[in-house]
């Protein structure tokens, strides 16, 4: 688990958690994936990398090299080609089961090879991020300086298991809260489905005097998404239901304490 602090000094920012690529499957959706960076340049939104970039096949495992689109040579030049242009804009990569299958194999951590050629912090299997956004001006005597406005927590996690159902997908979501408390967002993917679910948690807050109150506290579940589609997939093979192609939208805003979670 590792803490990356992001600031960002505009009045709103949007954050997109981008997982489940699985680089070298037929299935991927790679008009998808690039039109996800292409808005996130426009937008100039924040990228964190959730892990199964990489489908990672090899030699005797679950998935067959056989109709594979890319090989690993390839699909590795294919995505430093593509995050290049948009390095600046990635705070965080965390690693998938699916690149653990060759830290496992041979001890090869394609997730911290790719951030270290792109310079991009590397947080292993969980990031904590902590969002400062906007700015106030602020004076001090004669000096003005900035201070940012908005404090927001995002916890991130590959996640495991979850099963068929958008129940248990969400719930494995829900559980990252026995790991990480306090958090705005809990952010899982693996399980390929697209969710943006608020809850109300309950919380102490007190101000500068020590003056305390109850506030509900708006925590967001998201699950990641993927790029993968179902037709022919090992999706279909093993009877899952097809999931929603793409990515949520996590907007923070600088202004007053508020996230939103958009399709
Ligand atoms: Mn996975």
């Amino acid at each position: 688990m590792r803490l990356i602090e992001v600031s960002d000094k505009r009045n709103s920012c949007y954050v997109l958690p981008l997982g489940d690529l699985h680089l070298g499957s037929p299935q991927t959706d790679l008009t998808k994936f690039e039109g996800y960076l292409q808005w996130a340049r426009k937008e100039k939104a924040h990228i964190i990398c959730m892990g199964d970039l990489y489908d990672t096949v090899v030699i005797g495992g679950v998935s067959s090299p056989f109709g594979a689109s890319m090989t690993l040579r390839d699909a590795k030049h294919y995505l430093k080609d593509r995050l290049r242009p948009v390095k600046d804009l990635i705070d965080a990569m965390i690693i998938g089961n699916h690149e653990m299958r060759l830290v496992r194999f041979a001890d090869c951590d394609l997730i911290e090879d790719l951030c270290d050629d792109l310079g991009v912090p590397y947080a292993g299997f969980s990031a904590v991020m902590r969002y400062r956004v906007g700015h106030n001006q602020r004076r001090k005597g004669e000096e003005t300086y900035d201070s940012t406005r908005i404090n927001y927590t995002l916890y991130c996690h590959h996640t495991t298991g979850g099963g068929a159902t958008p129940g248990g997908k969400l719930n494995r979501v829900a559980k990252l809260s026995e790991i990480f408390e306090g958090a705005d967002a809990l952010i899982g993917a693996h399980n390929h489905m697209e969710s943006g679910t608020p809850i109300d948690r309950y919380r102490l807050h007190t101000d500068s005097s020590g003056q305390a109150r109850v506030k509900a506290d708006k925590v967001f579940l998201v699950d990641s998404g993927s790029f993968l589609s179902w037709d022919g997939s090992y999706a279909e093979e093993k009877a899952l239901p097809p999931t929603h192609m793409g990515c949520p939208r996590i907007r923070l805003d600088g202004v007053r304490k508020d996230i939103h979670v958009s399709e």
